[in-house]
């Protein structure tokens, strides 16, 4: 009953909006009530989400897959000249050499460097970077997890390492362009077409890569990057969140179209992964080459770093084949 009143309201909200002006104007999505997403299908108190597909039975499958020995990187290069979202930054400052008094000379380089670690260049989200309202994934509470010194609950500390199969659902190759235009919105029936053209099927536990050809402006046109994307709309990533992959990833800054296509709505395909299905994110993928040589299906190897309470962490994943 509980259920059906939640459904009711919830479509009430979602299918309607009454403007000042009186008129009625449609409402493209409304986040679930916590009632109709908790606990999640990994059960109350579940931290891992997707990451729970992570069994030795995923780590094999993977590893069936690779046949040459070819390694494929897909993190772009950290600088102070990459596209940054908002105030996020990427200084390094070299501490230079320090030359030790001892006979052998012996020469130490090294260096101090202020970032956003978390949340900058090729970088994975974890399940503490989003929320709706004051709650996050699992409906842990944003007051009862966040401290000065990071989350107590769900902190990218805990995801470890993801292996897996990956598979690279080529857009911009179906439509026959280098890059998706700004502002397109990956469909249901884009993903569709891709996977059959491409001959693959989706199985739960996978790493979905879509590659949109926007990664060809990083670092050359930083600010068109950051400013708009093509990417998935909310039909696709919640028809991708049915799949039940173990990431979704692609090579532009946020994974999904940017800005939405409805105004009302702030990044709802973040809400739509990490807080309401628990699935990881992974953005400004380095696709070029995967794409160029059409390499499809493949072992995906990535561990965040283990920054104790953080939201997510920048990251090297490889493509294995
Ligand atoms: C964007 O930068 C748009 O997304 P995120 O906050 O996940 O990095």
């Amino acid at each position: 009953m509980r259920t059906v009143t939640n459904l009711v309201l919830s479509c009430l909200l979602a299918c309607t909006v009454f403007l000042a002006s009186g008129k009625v104007q449609a409402q493209t999505w409304q986040p679930p009530t916590e009632a109709a997403r908790c606990p999640t299908k990994w059960g109350a108190n579940d931290q891992r989400g997707s990451g729970n597909h992570m069994k030795p039975e995923t780590v094999l499958h993977a590893l069936k897959l690779v046949q040459t020995g070819e390694v494929i990187e897909l993190g772009q290069v950290l600088s102070s000249t990459m596209p940054f979202f908002g105030t996020r930054r990427f200084d390094v400052h070299t501490k230079r050499t320090f030359m030790n008094p001892q006979t052998n000379r012996r020469g130490s380089n090294e260096e101090l460097v202020v970032s956003e670690i978390g949340q900058v260049g090729t970088q994975f989200d974890g399940f503490a970077h989003q929320t709706i309202g004051d709650s996050l994934y699992n409906c842990f509470k944003l007051g009862d997890a966040a401290t000065r010194n990071g989350f107590e609950k769900l902190g990218v500390e805990n995801v470890g390492a993801l292996i897996t199969r990956g598979v690279l659902i080529d857009i911009a190759a179906l439509k026959g362009v280098e890059m998706l235009p700004d502002n397109y919105e990956i469909t249901v029936q884009d993903i569709e077409q891709a996977l059959a053209r491409q001959k693959l099927k989706l199985q739960p536990g996978d790493a979905v890569i879509i590659h949109t050809g926007y990664g060809k402006l990083w670092g050359k046109d930083n600010a068109r990057y950051v400013k708009a994307s093509p990417g998935i709309g909310v039909a696709a990533a919640e028809w991708l969140a049915k799949q039940d992959p173990m990431l979704v990833g692609a090579d532009n800054s946020s994974v999904e179209i940017s800005p939405n296509p409805d105004p009302k709505l702030s990044l709802p395909i973040h809400q739509i992964m990490l807080v309401i299905n628990g699935i990881h994110l992974l953005e400004n993928l380095k696709l070029d080459q995967l794409a160029a040589q059409r390499v499809q299906e493949f072992a995906l190897i990535l561990q965040p770093l283990k920054i104790q309470g953080g939201t997510g962490s920048t990251v090297a994943p490889i493509a294995l084949r």
